[in-house]
């Protein structure tokens, strides 16, 4: 492919991206299944395993919906009813790392977690589907990113939920792991 044509490929995509992009309602459903697939996995699980850290410095199961519940406050709902109250804010950084060391999320039962979740949530789900068309052009600017619209942070939010629902999965695959004996060999490839 020349170089002409993967530019015009992208240029496509790109389009197709902006056409595909999900609707409020949508988002909402989204953010809905995410909540009940973490409660559903977190509930699963025994509670060695919700606080089991598959190697030093890495978030158990517990930190990292301790992460997806203060990135809710801060970043993504937080953000969201920022831009809407004000014109063009400027939109704060937050420290991720040190916020989740005050939470002691590893120390908090799974069903304490939860109802936390549960309650930030629900509250998301009803801003998130109570979005206009207009709303999700409303913008402000974040040191780090520059312009950012309550779109792209709606976007971005089902893509961070996944990103740490994944990261929740690899720890109960790594902690059966070792358990798997030949077994094991079925992954080589
Ligand atoms: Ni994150």
């Amino acid at each position: 492919m020349t170089g002409r044509a993967i530019g015009a490929y992208a240029r496509e995509n790109e389009m197709l991206d902006e056409a595909a992009a999900l609707t409020p309602p949508q988002v909402a459903e989204l953010l809905r299944s995410t909540a009940t697939t973490i409660s559903a996995e977190l509930r699963a699980v025994p509670a060695v395993l919700a606080g089991w850290h598959p190697a030093p410095g890495e978030w158990c199961m517990k930190e990292a919906l301790g992460h997806i519940i203060e990135a809710e406050r801060r970043g993504f709902a937080g953000r969201v009813r920022i831009l809407l109250q004000h014109d063009q804010p400027d939109l704060a950084t937050w420290d991720q790392v040190a916020i989740a060391q005050q939470r002691r999320d590893c120390q908090r039962e799974v069903a304490d977690l939860l109802r936390e979740f549960a309650e930030l949530r629900d509250a998301s789900v009803t801003l998130v589907a109570s979005l206009s068309v207009a709303d999700l052009e409303r913008a402000g600017n974040h040191p780090q990113v520059g312009y950012l619209r309550v779109n792209d942070v709606m976007q971005e939010w089902v893509h961070h939920d996944r990103n740490h629902v994944r990261q929740m999965l690899a720890n109960v695959q790594s902690f059966v792991w070792p358990h798997m004996g030949s077994a094991q060999r079925f992954s080589d490839d």
